[in-house]
């Protein structure tokens, strides 16, 4: 005869198997926070004033690392934070040699398995330029966040505090990672390649004006809602670990009466590369035009981009740039497509392969 289980031995065999269940769940290890570097290099975030209302005219770049750490306690309910002093200066100071000591540091960093991702904390002023500058050499899936702030510390409802909380929590987050090097500020997350610095001084400064920007940080957690489809980190080309400089590259700008002279002493000083930021689609004044040419022949490469900021830069659109043999900027504006052109030129001299990359990066 089988023995047929009563209701109430059923009801007895869920309850232990609740009960099981429930004690795995409670000896379940707490997920472990994760380690999160902060690479200070100054700026406003680091900045003091001489009143709690200097909100322009304070001194940037003065609070150490630690003590940014510091003044934000809740940092320890987000990650495991440690602080690195890489630099301490205004970030119109930045330069290529700056910008090489970073990426071997971060990717130095990277590569250790007791660490999760990076903060840096940056002057606003060219935050932009190093954020795509490390997209392109970041070799590392694990979260790069960079961070800055528009009123110094010491000022009446500073967004530094705030601004660095953000972004602990979000290089310390799964969403973050394989996304390219972020920018958290204003309770926004942007990528690297599009943010652009779109007002002097107020707290929304930072913007992607068409592309849009990537998501969200609210109570705590991120939130994407699209991501960048241009190539960057451990999907580029680039590789600095063995470079101890950058080729030059400069900038001119085209505006109404221009002529060839801050072109012509460019190329003299030995640019190897010049972005040309045209007026609209990216237009070469007459005055201008034999001097890039004499430039191109001699080997200088020319990139074609725009001072307006937003747009496609098309190709042999108001240029022959076929005939000329220049390369145009896609969407990138003038300070970055310098960034992009200085990374090439340690790849290649060849415009067709470097048109390549301004359509791919
Ligand atoms: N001079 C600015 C800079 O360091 C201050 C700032 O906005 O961070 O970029």
């Amino acid at each position: 005869m089988t023995h047929q289980p009563t209701r109430r031995s059923m009801m007895a065999l869920f309850g232990f198997m609740l009960f099981v269940a429930g004690a795995a769940q409670a000896e379940a290890p707490p997920a472990r926070l994760a380690n999160v570097t902060i690479l200070a290099t100054g700026g406003t975030i680091a900045g003091t004033g001489a009143t709690s209302t200097t909100t322009v005219g304070y001194t940037a770049a003065t609070v150490g690392v630690q003590a940014l750490i510091k003044a934000v306690p809740e940092l320890a309910k987000v990650a495991h934070v440690s602080g690195e002093q890489v630099f301490q200066i205004a970030s119109e100071n930045m330069d290529n040699e700056h910008w090489l000591t970073l990426a071997k540091r971060v990717n130095v960093l990277l590569a250790q398995s007791n660490v999760d991702g990076i903060v840096i904390t940056h002057g606003t002023d060219t935050l932009e330029e190093t954020a795509y500058f490390l997209d392109l050499v970041v070799k590392s899936r694990k979260p790069v966040v960079l961070v800055g702030a528009m009123r110094p510390s010491t000022a009446l409802s500073a967004d530094g505090p705030i601004n660095l909380y953000n972004a602990v929590l979000l290089a310390a987050s799964q969403e973050a990672v394989g996304k390219g090097v972020l920018v958290a500020m204003n309770d926004q997350i942007q990528a690297a390649r599009d943010i652009t610095k779109t007002n002097t001084s107020t707290l929304d400064a930072f913007r992607t004006p068409e592309l849009g920007m990537l998501g969200y940080i609210q109570g705590s957690r991120p939130f994407f809602y699209r991501q960048s489809t241009r190539k960057h980190t451990i999907d580029t080309e680039f590789d600095v670990s063995a470079l101890t400089a950058l080729p030059q590259v400069d900038i001119v700008y085209g505006y109404a009466n221009v002529g060839p002279v801050a072109l012509d002493a460019f190329v003299a000083a030995g640019a190897k590369g010049i972005i040309h930021a045209g007026v609209g689609d990216g237009s070469l004044a007459d005055k201008v035009l034999p001097a890039l040419k004499a430039a191109r022949a001699k080997g200088v490469l020319i990139v074609r981009a725009s001072r307006v900021g937003q747009g496609i830069l098309a190709r042999n659109g108001e240029a022959k740039d076929d005939e000329l043999d220049f390369v145009v900027a896609d969407t990138l504006n003038a300070q970055k497509a310098r960034i992009l052109l200085m990374l090439a030129l340690t790849r290649t001299g060849s415009s067709k392969e470097i048109q390549r990359m301004f359509y791919t990066y």
